[in-house]
């Protein structure tokens, strides 16, 4: 299912709102991914500290935001725009495609708990769109 116009322009116009707490966002989502799907820290096994809010955590969390709102300005062409991305996970890191779809499921969940008014129900199905095709984009060198 491709994103439509209207999907983009409620993922920009979302983004906009929300992207200021971007560090906020990515520090719970990868709290969550890594208590709630304990396999995805084999993949941060050489941080110090793995626990919610750490500092690891919290870096990281801001990192993976960036390539959201990376991928937000590429919207239009995610699959080009996040090729050197999806090599990293898949050459470098080596991280197992399906996580990516984990990932985008804790993201979520946190934008809904932090932004309940603004997280409409269209407002839910766009962007969970968008981070439907961000995974397949980042699942694209796998093929
Ligand atoms: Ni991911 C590094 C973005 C999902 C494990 N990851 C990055 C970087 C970005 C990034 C940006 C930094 C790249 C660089 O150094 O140039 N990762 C994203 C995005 C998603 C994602 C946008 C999906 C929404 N990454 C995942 C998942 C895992 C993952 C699901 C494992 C479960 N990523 C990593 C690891 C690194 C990483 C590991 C290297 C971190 C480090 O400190 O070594």
């Amino acid at each position: 299912m491709s994103l439509t116009s209207r999907d983009k322009d409620v993922v920009r116009a979302f983004w906009a709102k929300v992207s200021p707490r971007a560090e906020d966002i990515g520090s719970d989502a990868l709290s969550r991914m890594l208590a709630v799907y304990p396999q995805t820290k084999t993949y941060f096994a050489h941080w110090k500290d793995l626990s919610p809010g750490s500092a690891p955590v919290k870096k990281h969390g801001k990192t993976v935001m960036g390539g959201v709102g990376d991928a937000v300005s590429k919207i239009d062409d995610l699959t080009a725009g996040l090729l050197n991305l999806s090599e990293l996970h898949a050459f470098t890191l080596r991280v197992d495609p399906t996580n990516f779809k984990i990932l985008a499921h804790c993201i979520l969940v946190v934008m809904a708990i932090m932004f309940p008014k603004e997280f409409s129900p269209e407002v839910h199905v766009s962007v969970d769109k968008f981070l439907a095709a961000l995974a397949r984009a980042l699942a694209e060198k796998y093929r």
